[in-house]
């Protein structure tokens, strides 16, 4: 099947009247309601209450940070899931609510692990204003403020879940996510060129695609779907099982993975909110193994030369390099074969729940909604 074809196809699997999709603003806009109602709840906790003055405006003052702008596809997935997945039958706006709930719980945690990504990866830029290590009143406590965002997401969770039977299951859940996540993000961090002592063999697509699946996949895609399934009593129940829908979980990661090294070296700052820092900081993304893998010996001469290394004249050889290789087409020709199989395994799923859920997931991430 052609790209148009498949894209078709795809519309027509999805039906033209789907009543939620990620930008309708209705959903959002419910979304944004329950973010007041728990960041309210969350500071008149008595964690919050009874301390200094400097707490309370610390607190909102990272909150604002941590919660402001962003496309929240991850957490509006839990929502959407729950609404698309469940038996219209069991369906209820009580579980709706919770289920927003939970996705306000995964984007403070998706907060937490950005505000340490960003000072792992020597990042200047997220969500159009300055990262938040790099604020002078901040410097390392950013540091300790990831801990109170975790720490607080954890908080929102026992608030609001704390004497349901589910309670058990969403720390389990969340707890799960983010081991992976901080696994994952290690494996980032110690897969950097200059780190690895320049060593190159261990620069490859299989330890790319690896590594993504831990620190994207599990926390993007499979996390909001535990969520979601932990309030599904209908006959859908058990469909989140099936090894299919697992294994897409996985290459929407890679995916998402990829569109994000993709968009880190040849998107404007202005498009993404934040300033790529890739090459400068010698990062395994598929951009680097796939150049890597088509590199003549002089080729990879000047790659091992000039990866890694934060000056404007060696980040110009690499992207020269990369230009020569060709890798924006290659990387296109690749995406648009990952997108192709996914669609058709979406459509194979079992119910149309799912396929509804999946296929809007898939074309959030390629208009960069996710
Ligand atoms: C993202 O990797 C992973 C997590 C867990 C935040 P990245 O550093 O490429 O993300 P970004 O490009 O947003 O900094
Ligand atoms: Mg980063
Ligand atoms: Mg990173
Ligand atoms: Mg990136």
């Amino acid at each position: 099947l052609s790209y148009n074809q498949c894209r078709r196809l795809h519309k027509i699997a999805v039906g033209h009247t789907v009543p939620l999709t990620f930008n309708q603003y209705e959903h959002q806009q419910k979304f944004r309601e329950v973010q007041a109602e728990i960041v309210g709840s969350l500071m008149s906790s008595p964690k919050f209450k009874d301390q200094l003055e400097d707490v309370e405006a610390w607190m909102t003052k990272l909150l604002d940070y941590a919660l402001a702008g962003g496309k929240r596809g991850r957490g509006l997935a839990v929502p959407f899931a729950y609404r698309m997945m469940e038996d219209p039958e069991h369906f209820t706006e009580d579980n709706h609510h919770k289920a927003r709930v939970m996705g306000w719980v995964l984007e403070m945690l998706h907060s937490y692990l950005f505000t340490v990504d960003d000072i792992m990866d020597a990042s200047k830029t997220r969500r159009g204003q300055k990262c938040w290590y790099l604020r002078e009143d901040v410097g390392m406590g950013a540091l300790n403020d990831s801990g109170l965002i975790f720490t607080s997401a954890f908080e929102i969770l026992e608030q609001n879940f704390g004497d349901d039977p589910l309670y058990g299951d969403l720390v389990r859940i969340c707890n799960g996510a983010m081991m992976h996540t901080c696994i994952g993000q290690h494996l980032d961090f110690a897969s950097n060129y200059r780190k690895e002592k320049n060593n190159l063999d261990t620069f490859t697509v299989e330890r790319f695609d690896a590594i993504a699946l831990q620190k994207t996949a599990v926390y993007s895609f499979k996390f909001p779907m535990n969520l979601a399934m932990t309030l599904i009593k209908g006959k859908n129940q058990n469909l989140h099982q099936i090894e299919e829908v697992h294994t897409i979980c996985w290459d929407m990661g890679k995916l998402l993975q990829l569109q994000n090294d993709y968009k880190d070296i040849y998107f404007d700052e202005i498009r993404t909110g934040k300033a790529g820092t890739d090459i400068q900081e010698g990062k395994l993304t598929w951009i680097a193994a796939t150049a890597l893998l088509r590199c003549s010996e002089a080729q990879r001469q000047i790659f091992a030369e000039n990866y890694g290394i934060d000056n404007p004249e060696n980040v110009q050889r690499i992207r020269k390099l990369f230009a020569d290789l060709d890798i924006e087409n290659v990387y296109k020709k690749h995406e648009k074969s990952v997108y192709e199989d996914l669609v058709r395994r979406i459509r194979a799923l079992p119910t149309k729940g799912q396929t509804r859920f999946y296929s809007e997931v898939l074309e959030a991430c390629c208009k960069q909604l996710y």
